[in-house]
């Protein structure tokens, strides 16, 4: 890759941090969400608030460029008011990183609204937006001139398709995607008031993307692609690019009832606040065909229908994860190219990796082959979507260090770092380096090769 590419790694706030109540943290909508059965709370995660030195060391070991997290809003203002301790907790974290020369890449909502802001009404109260703004502006002023990479909202696409399964939002379609337009007003707002402040850094995105294929050759799959795709990409992108919505994906929504209310002004707002890069999560594609109907198993990675649109397909040329997610990294270079050739703006992957249910040796080992040849063949697509010409920032696989799924507990790990844990024992949450630790160390210190 070229020079000073950003070979880094992911995580995010609640899923690692723990300390859930502790030094005047408010609770987040995942800390009081109902957890699948078997599967462990966020309470404690993997401690890494109380050990994110020893963390940062390791990363430092692994040779890191850049650690991507996100910052908990409920920590630093849990309930409207600033929580000082919750930013020095940041501070201190992000000091470590630097130091350590490791750049901190900050995703500024994960997730994981304050249960204040959602008590509320959430984001389908134009308030939030307000909130947002104050809390964005909060975090600009005191570490925006240590951060080279900010997000605004992982994952808005999966919020707005997938909100039951996160424990984000179970509305209906409709109030969904209200929410999701509060979202972007709150996005472009925030956007416009970073680039006014003038500060150092860039500021983009971070939506789950993934390119769609037609089930067959037939002339009505290639449209229910084209479809799923305005709704589940190009919306999100195309608002924080050109400041306007798809006009394919407002087509459907309108079709289905579910197109926002959205005023002149708010048009002028989206229009005003556009980004510098795109950061995105791939894991993998999506395959559709015309819609029939047919029951749907919704998360993150798995497809829906939409009724006289499309509904997604199983793609039997590709292997399934031990969770069930497809794996295809040729989708990747296509998933990079589809987007640049649209945007034509430098993209940062902010995750990408496999969930799986990890072995630890008695002699304190992890062989995770499985994550490395997946890995490997990730990279050597986004390699290939280089040579395309795709301008690609950095590379910040999921995870850095095990960390609570969101929706399938501790047993789905994806860390390079192992973390000595079950669902429903702590143990002593020792950290072991994985096979895949050593193997992607050299990855970067070789830049790849
Ligand atoms: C993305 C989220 C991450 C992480 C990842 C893996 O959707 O941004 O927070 O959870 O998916 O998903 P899971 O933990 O469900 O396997």
């Amino acid at each position: 890759m070229k020079e000073n590419f950003l070979w880094g790694a992911s995580t995010s706030a609640y899923q690692v941090e723990g300390a859930w109540n502790e030094a005047g943290k408010g609770p987040s909508v995942q800390d009081v969400k109902e957890i699948p059965e078997g599967t462990t709370d966020f309470k404690v995660a993997v401690d890494h608030y109380h050990r994110f030195k020893e963390d940062v060391q390791l990363f430092k070991e692994l040779g890191l460029k850049a650690y991507r997290f996100s910052i908990s809003w409920s920590r630093v203002m849990p309930n409207g008011q600033v929580n000082e301790q919750g930013i020095a907790f940041y501070e201190a974290l992000i000091d470590e990183l630097i130091s350590q020369g490791i750049k901190p890449i900050v995703t500024v909502f994960h997730f994981d609204l304050p249960v204040y802001v959602e008590k509320k009404g959430g984001w389908e109260n134009r308030e939030t937006i307000t909130e947002f703004s104050k809390y964005c502006q909060l975090l600009f002023e005191r570490f925006g001139e240590k951060i080279p990479y900010w997000q605004t909202i992982n994952e808005q696409n999966v919020m707005a398709l997938a909100g039951s399964v996160i424990g984000t939002s179970k509305k209906s379609m409709k109030e969904k995607f209200q929410e999701n337009h509060h979202m972007l007003v709150a996005q472009a707002l925030v956007t416009k008031y970073f680039h006014e402040q003038d500060y150092a850094g860039k500021i983009g995105p971070a939506p789950n993307i993934a390119s769609v294929y037609p089930a067959t050759d037939k002339p009505e799959d290639q449209l229910a692609a084209f479809y799923m795709s305005a709704l589940r990409n190009w919306l999100f992108l195309d608002v924080a690019v050109y400041g306007t919505y798809n006009h394919n994906a407002w087509h459907l929504l309108e079709t289905i009832g579910a197109a926002p209310k959205i005023t002149k002004e708010d048009q002028a707002i989206l229009a005003s606040g556009t980004c510098d890069y795109i950061a995105i999560n791939y894991y993998n594609t999506m395959t559709v065909s015309a819609y029939y109907e047919k029951e749907n198993k919704i998360d993150q990675q798995s497809g829906f229908g939409i009724p006289g649109f499309f509904q997604s397909v199983e793609n039997k040329h590709l292997p399934l994860t031990e969770f069930g997610w497809p794996i295809d990294p040729k989708g990747f270079r296509f998933t990079l190219n589809e987007i640049y050739s649209r945007y034509r703006l430098p993209v940062l992957i902010t995750e990408n990796g496999i969930g799986a249910k990890d072995t630890l040796t008695i002699d304190g080992k992890i062989h995770d082959k499985y994550r490395i040849d997946y890995l490997q063949e990730h990279i050597k697509q986004m390699e290939l979507a280089e040579k395309d010409g795709v301008e690609i920032i950095g590379y910040c696989p999921w995870s850095a260090l095990d960390l609570i799924s969101t929706h399938e507990g501790i047993e789905k790990r994806y860390g390079f770092i192992y973390v000595n844990r079950t669902e429903t024992s702590l143990l002593d949450l020792a950290r072991y380096k994985k096979d895949s630790f050593y193997w992607y160390k050299k990855i970067i210190e070789t830049n790849g090769l």
